[in-house]
């Protein structure tokens, strides 16, 4: 099924200058970029955005780094775009990811792991609403 899920591109990842290499790779596994920015997060947003956590003892270290520098938010699109991503990111801990995944090529640790995506199809309507009004359109009907 055609699916949209919400991902990010962390700061690391900005900073070290990955961005291009991890577009190409989201280009080459066959997503769409629907809608693609560059942003600030605020404390209060990065806050929102990571509640789940906010009992878990990294949660202020998890804030401080996701707001330390800008971050790339994407709609992306697929045939089972949520899982098919967070495969192709890799589990959160590098150490633990699959040889070629992104998180394995470009995260420096389990808290500074390059990317970001929706874990379910509900979080993704929460995050892909947080971050991105109006839906976006979808585009595989145009092929
Ligand atoms: P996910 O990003 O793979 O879905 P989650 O468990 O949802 O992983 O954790 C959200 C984010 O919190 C991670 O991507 C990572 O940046 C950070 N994080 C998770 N576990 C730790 C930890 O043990 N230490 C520091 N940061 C962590
Ligand atoms: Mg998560």
């Amino acid at each position: 099924m055609i699916e949209q899920t919400f991902a990010m591109i962390k700061p690391d990842a900005i900073i070290g200058k990955n961005t291009g290499r991890i577009l190409t790779m989201v280009e080459d596994s066959g997503f769409d970029i629907l809608r693609m920015h560059k942003v600030m997060l605020t404390k209060e947003g990065a806050e929102r955005f990571y509640a789940v956590h906010k009992d878990k003892p990294f949660f202020n270290e998890l804030v401080e780094f996701v707001t330390s520098g800008p971050v790339l938010i994407m709609v992306l699109e697929k045939d089972n775009a949520i899982a098919e991503w967070r495969k192709l990111m890799g589990a959160t801990d590098p150490a633990k990811a699959d040889q070629g995944t992104i998180r394995s090529l470009y995260a420096e640790s389990i808290g500074k792991n390059a990317v970001h995506g929706s874990d379910s199809k509900e979080t993704a309507q929460e995050e892909l609403s947080l971050f991105f009004a109006p839906p976006a359109p979808p585009q595989q009907q145009a092929k």
